[in-house]
């Protein structure tokens, strides 16, 4: 069982890791971006992926720190790149549903991307239905804060939720994350393939971009290209690697 002060000291004392996923365009192979992932080092069990602490920080009330760290990290981390000449164009970062809808989130945001002097385009966030689905007449002014400030929002897991596609239309949002789920059984499944199809179509022609994950086989990535899908991200390009080692990357292609 983790305990809560578990948690809190994983803050204290530096216990969390962040690695990078690239994002590559199918087109030219080019890096679009990369998708920040948390690991807890923790000193007795090792390495635990966030399925297994998420939840539980979101439940203890400690998921804002967390997601406060990480945006601070990679901030950070962004602005040592574009201070090397090496500029990502964006970094996607997880964001829990009770920091999202939080009164002080995108002030917060504000302040962390101006103390670092990166480009507000630089961070993009990612957050489910689920998320979007929990939150009430806020969302609506959140989202138009994020819009001004030049954030694009990404819906994470799409087509795993059970909200209304409505949101779709709000203007931050500007990317549909693919699920795994759904590119797993391509290309053979004819089911996942009319449901990946049908939602690239939908994204297109709402003018939202969309990025599929967990691509492992060549064969996913010529179905995804093939049915009009610009961008992904999977083991078949570059498992989650250290920020030095995504360094190295965006010198190579600079
Ligand atoms: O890296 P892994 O496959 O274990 O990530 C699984 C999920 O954990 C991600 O899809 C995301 O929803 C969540 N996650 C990863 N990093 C973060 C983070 O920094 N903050 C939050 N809130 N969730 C994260
Ligand atoms: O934010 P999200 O829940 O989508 O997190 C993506 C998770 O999927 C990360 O934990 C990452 O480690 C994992 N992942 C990334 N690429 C692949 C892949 O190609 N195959 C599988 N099985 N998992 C992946
Ligand atoms: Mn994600
Ligand atoms: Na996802």
């Amino acid at each position: 069982l983790l305990l809560l002060t578990d948690l809190r000291r994983a803050l204290e004392e530096n216990q969390f890791q962040l690695l990078y996923q690239p994002s590559i365009a199918f087109e030219n192979n080019e890096l679009l971006g990369a998708e920040a992932l948390l690991r807890w080092h923790h000193p007795e069990r090792g390495y635990i992926m966030p399925s297994e602490f998420v939840p539980m920080a979101e439940t203890l009330g400690l998921i804002r720190h967390i997601d406060e760290w990480v945006l601070d990290r990679v901030c950070r981390q962004v602005s040592q790149w574009n201070s090397e000449g090496v500029k990502i164009p964006r970094v996607a970062v997880n964001i829990s549903a009770g920091w999202f809808s939080h009164p002080d989130f995108v002030q917060q945001l504000t302040s962390t991307i101006e103390r670092n002097g990166i480009e507000a385009h630089q961070i993009m966030l990612e957050i489910t239905e689920s998320t979007i689905l929990q939150l009430g007449d806020a969302t609506r002014q959140t989202m138009s804060s994020l819009h001004e400030l030049g954030v694009a929002i990404a819906i994470d897991d799409f087509g795993t939720g059970y909200s209304s596609l409505a949101y779709l239309k709000l203007p931050a949002v500007a990317y549909l994350k693919v699920d795994r789920s759904f590119v797993d059984g391509l290309p053979e499944s004819a089911e996942d393939a009319s449901i990946v199809q049908a939602m690239v179509a939908m994204a297109r022609s709402l003018g939202l971009a969309v990025i599929a994950e967990g691509v492992e086989t060549e064969a996913q990535h010529e179905f995804l290209r093939g049915v009009g899908c610009e961008e992904g991200q999977g083991y078949l390009y570059s498992r989650p690697i250290e920020a030095k080692n995504l360094g190295e990357l965006l010198r190579q292609e600079a």
